[in-house]
């Protein structure tokens, strides 16, 4: 899949995109039976599994391509991989896997932040909008009664932000936004719901300041995230500022990534 020229001048303008039915849903039901069992502790990696602060319902895993041959192949499909080398080059390789799990009624939020002023401080000395991507994959509804993610349009034009290190607040560690620097973003632009379906996907930008509330229904809301990598913005060992609690948070870099054929998921379940 390539973007066309309108949605490439959309997602540099916004610094998101959102790409409606990018998976079917046969490949849904496979990717989110993998994903159901990888958050339920049910995996070979289970310490990439971090809880939410207040239950042990499950936050995040880490390296789920790890546990998941139709995750691995997801990240690599032509779908995903052709946009991704349309905006940072032929030269990437996968930084982070995770699912983002906020289950019905205890899914926890997420203050303001972006997600490079984390990155940063694991070494990585690029975040432009051309250095790395997130893509992010809706395993189940997105809405506003769930948890779906917000994103400020443009916000990415800002940089990284004046963040705080924060261990407190939330579930694990992340270098949110202090009450000034959301002020003054917000006043300029409206954040907006990444509302959608199982099988929608978003792109978004590491500067893009972005959040989200607890989930107040009783509907799971789960978001596969992928992150790339440009493979000369790799981390400097020396300019890492922060230990992490799972040893799958970031990737070392052991080569560019390869498409695989398109119907890749489906084949990994056979
Ligand atoms: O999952 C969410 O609602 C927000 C995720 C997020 O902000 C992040 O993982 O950086």
């Amino acid at each position: 899949m390539k973007l066309s020229q309108e949605q490439l001048d959309s997602y540099l303008e916004d610094g998101y995109l959102k790409i409606p039915n990018v998976f079917t849903p046969e490949e849904m039901s496979v990717l989110r039976s993998d994903c159901y069992a990888i958050v339920s502790s049910d995996r070979a990696h289970s310490d990439g599994n971090i809880s939410e602060l207040n239950s042990d319902s499950t936050r995040v895993s880490f390296g789920i391509d790890l546990d998941s041959d139709a995750v691995a192949a997801a990240v690599r499909v032509p779908r995903i991989l052709g946009p991704v080398h349309q905006l940072l080059g032929d030269k990437v390789y996968l930084f982070q896997t995770r699912i983002n799990a906020k289950m019905g009624r205890l899914g926890e939020g997420y203050p303001w932040h972006t997600d490079f002023a984390n990155w940063i401080n694991d070494g990585v000395q690029r975040g432009s909008i051309n250095d790395m991507i997130t893509v992010s994959v809706l395993l189940t509804e997105s809405t506003p009664e769930n948890g779906a993610l917000q994103v400020a349009p443009g916000s990415h034009r800002h940089g990284v932000g004046d963040l705080f290190f924060d261990t407190e607040s939330v579930g694990y560690q992340s270098y949110n936004a202090p009450e000034s620097y959301v002020s003054k973003v917000l006043s300029e632009t409206d954040p907006v719901f990444i509302e959608g379906q199982p099988g929608d996907i978003v792109l978004f930008a590491p500067e893009i300041m972005h959040g989200s509330e607890e989930n107040h229904s009783d509907v799971d809301r789960m978001y596969l995230m992928f992150i790339y990598n440009r493979s000369d913005n790799l981390p400097i060992a020396s300019e890492v500022k922060r230990e992490h609690m799972t040893p799958y948070v970031n990737y070392d870099y052991e080569g560019d990534l390869h498409e695989v054929a398109d119907n890749a998921i489906l084949g990994s379940s056979e």
